[in-house]
């Protein structure tokens, strides 16, 4: 089904490269190639070895009790075979009940319940970089009702002040659409922006919907250039879209890979992304597999 509408996506934009997404359909990657060799240098990186998360380039979610419609919690999230595996799964019985005070590092304790537990990530306090370019290789996790991310931002994107240019969070792709067919979306990710404050004072802009290879079954790199100016997205190496509404940030942000299940309050249900309701039932799994993550400064 994704062939015949990718197929039929190609068409369009031989027509015009904007139709697609001016029909809300995904667009099939087709910008410049990045040229990673020549313009940046190799400055951090996380390959995933071993068989624990290297504590001293990441923590574990670092806010909030409930995540949306289910919980954050360490134990969902793994190093195993070279890669870092964050696990979305039903717990009967609650896991140990902590999580971090909201925008700090202080840890509190409130009962977690019965519920979709999954994890996050981020290098927050250990390593917060400003501009470059910014890679994950990673297969996404398949189920409906949830969705992973690889992004950035800094406390500040809560701060309102007409601009987004003391933080903005950068969501390099958000997959939210397995098996979404009826829009052919199904092999497609979603990225963009939010900035200047969270709730009624939140404002954002996206690139649209772009297709991956195959990416819930195979590997596929997402990547950021940041510089002063814009935002840059791609998919394995190639231009999808560029941003700078608002005012691109000027201040160093901390990378995140995290997993959400759509709902509120830890009680799971279909919301306004359009992810629909969880397919996954108690006793299923569903792992967002990352490789690798590669920062890079300009040369
Ligand atoms: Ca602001
Ligand atoms: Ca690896």
């Amino acid at each position: 089904m994704t062939k015949i509408i990718r197929f039929f996506v190609a068409i369009l934009m031989m027509i015009s490269p904007t139709l697609p997404r001016s029909l809300d359909l995904p667009a099939i990657p087709d910008g410049q190639a990045l040229d990673l060799e020549s313009r940046f240098s190799l400055v951090w990186q996380d390959e995933f070895e071993g068989d624990s998360l290297d504590k001293t380039k990441w923590q574990y979610n670092w806010w909030e009790v409930e995540r949306k419609g289910g919980y954050w919690h360490e134990d969902m999230v793994s190093v195993k075979d070279g890669n870092l595996v964050i696990k979305t799964a039903y717990q009967s019985e609650p896991l140990e009940n902590y999580y971090y005070e909201k925008w700090s590092d202080t840890i509190n304790f409130k009962e977690y319940k019965e519920g979709w537990y999954t994890g996050c990530i981020s290098t927050g306090g250990l390593y917060e970089p400003c501009f470059g370019y910014f890679e994950c290789r990673a297969i996404l996790p398949k189920s409906t009702g949830m969705w992973s991310a690889f992004w950035m931002m800094n406390n500040q994107v809560q701060n309102v002040d007409g601009s987004g240019k003391d933080g903005t969070e950068v969501d390099i792709f958000e997959s939210m659409f397995y098996k979404d067919v009826w829009w052919g979306a199904g092999d497609a990710v979603v990225s963009g922006i939010v900035y200047d404050g969270y709730g009624a004072d939140m404002k954002n802009d996206s690139i649209g919907k772009f297709f991956a290879n195959n990416p819930y079954e195979e590997f596929n790199t997402y990547g950021l250039e940041w510089n002063k100016n814009e935002y840059i997205f791609y998919i394995n190496g190639v231009e999808t879209g560029r941003l700078s509404t608002g005012g691109v940030s000027q201040n160093p942000e901390r990378l995140i890979l995290s997993c959400e299940v759509a709902g509120q309050n830890g009680v799971a249900h279909a919301d306004r992304h359009g992810t629909g309701k969880m397919s996954m039932e108690p006793g299923d799994t569903a792992e967002f597999i990352v490789d690798y993550v590669r920062v890079y400064e300009y040369k």
